[in-house]
């Protein structure tokens, strides 16, 4: 059984992911996300890295559809299936695509500041971002590497501290 916290983290995913609010998620609504995530950051539709995105989209659907009936899984079942399957296989592709337009100068790492800039675009105060940055960057060598995203990713959805690193983090 899904812990309060981990049930009302879900809720807010889903609550992001099901675009057109109709109160299930399907295809339709992955790809939209991740076609308004690229707009916010200016990436445009026919580029290699928005066209990665989507197959990116289609992979997660695929894994996620298959908890629902094919075509579409509604809340419920969506908090009721998050698992470490649903987390490697649809959740990290899916902040992976985050990662890269996180990564502005693409070395493979996000520093402090490419964090705070690409975050502040969602309204968050630089010294949050700044804290956030901190407890991600496990190793403290000042950038986080996508092994240290994917783990924030991680205890983000499968874990039930209100406080993990990956709090910050979105559906993308
Ligand atoms: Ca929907
Ligand atoms: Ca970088
Ligand atoms: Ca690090």
């Amino acid at each position: 059984m899904a812990t309060d916290v981990e049930t009302r983290k879900r809720e807010e995913i889903f609550t992001k992911l099901d675009t057109n609010r109709d109160g299930t998620i399907d295809e339709n609504d992955i790809r939209e996300h991740i076609t308004h995530f690229l707009s916010k950051y200016n990436i445009s539709a026919d580029s290699p890295q928005a066209r990665k995105a989507m197959d990116t989209a289609k992979q997660i659907w695929q894994k996620l559809g298959s908890r629902g009936d094919g075509s579409a899984i509604t809340k419920e079942t969506y908090v009721q299936s998050m698992d470490q399957d649903l987390v490697e296989n649809a959740y990290i592709p899916l902040n992976s695509v985050f990662f890269d337009v996180v990564d502005s100068d693409h070395d493979g790492k996000i520093s402090e500041s490419e964090l705070v800039s690409a975050l502040q675009r969602d309204g968050l105060s630089a010294d949050n971002v700044r804290e956030a940055f901190q407890r991600m960057d496990r190793d403290k060598d000042g950038d986080i590497t996508r092994q240290e995203w994917d783990q924030a990713v991680r205890e983000m959805l499968l874990s039930s501290d209100p406080n993990a690193p990956g709090s910050i983090m979105l559906g993308a």
